[in-house]
């Protein structure tokens, strides 16, 4: 089995308490999904191979634990490729403090960060559509105003979390064909190994 890989990209899941950051992770790199709530104490990752145009992306996917006293752990972390800001469709609080987690983007994160908003748990919105807290539009609205782009999925049910890893991917991939100067080029490299890793 070929290992090599073209590009490692690192991400980062932020968000409140409970929002489903740790189910999106496991769905996205292990396709499993737990029931129970254990709340992460630490900083953890899964990697996950991404193939898309004729191009393999090996993606570290962060789990940022989110209780504020874990700020000065998160620090580190910051230089990241791409950042998901998840919130829970059905917890109003969450998607308003979704802005502070944007804030925290924007104190920490290198400059050229691809950030994507996440709506989780929509198999509970639309089971029940009384559930909802946020609307869609209102929270594509924001997303926009932010640049950035907006997507809902449930990790239960694996809808639209391997949309979200592959958009991500590309996103970040089209930016750094513009900007050259934050990746090696991997003909660079080639020779030697077949990878390309992004500090
Ligand atoms: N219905 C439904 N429940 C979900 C979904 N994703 C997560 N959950 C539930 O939400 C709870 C919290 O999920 P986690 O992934 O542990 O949340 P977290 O954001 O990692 O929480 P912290 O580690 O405390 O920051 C668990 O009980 C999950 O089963 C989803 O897509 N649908
Ligand atoms: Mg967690």
């Amino acid at each position: 089995m070929n290992k090599g890989f073209d590009y490692l990209f690192k991400l980062l899941v932020i968000g409140d308490d409970g929002v489903g950051k740790s189910c999106f992770i496991n769905r996205s790199c292990k396709d499993t999904y737990t029931e129970g709530f254990i709340s992460s104490l630490g900083v953890d990752f899964l990697i996950k191979m991404v193939e898309l145009d004729g191009l393999c992306f090996k993606v570290q996917i962060w789990d940022m634990p989110a209780r504020a006293c874990f700020r000065n752990i998160r620090i580190p972390y910051w230089q990241s490729n791409g950042v998901f800001i998840f919130f829970d469709l059905t917890d109003r609080g969450s998607y308003e403090d979704s802005k502070k987690w944007r804030q925290e983007v924007e104190r920490y994160a290198r400059d050229n960060v691809v950030a994507v908003l996440v709506g989780a748990k929509l198999d509970l919105v639309e089971l029940n559509s009384s559930l909802r807290a946020v609307d869609y539009n209102e929270a594509k609205d924001y997303a926009e105003s932010l640049g950035i782009e907006y997507i809902e999925c449930s990790s239960k049910y694996e809808i639209d979390v391997e949309k979200c890893i592959q958009n991500m991917v590309l996103k970040i991939y089209s930016n750094s064909l513009e900007e050259e100067t934050t990746f090696v080029p991997i003909k660079q490299i080639k020779p030697k190994k077949e990878t390309c890793i992004i500090n």
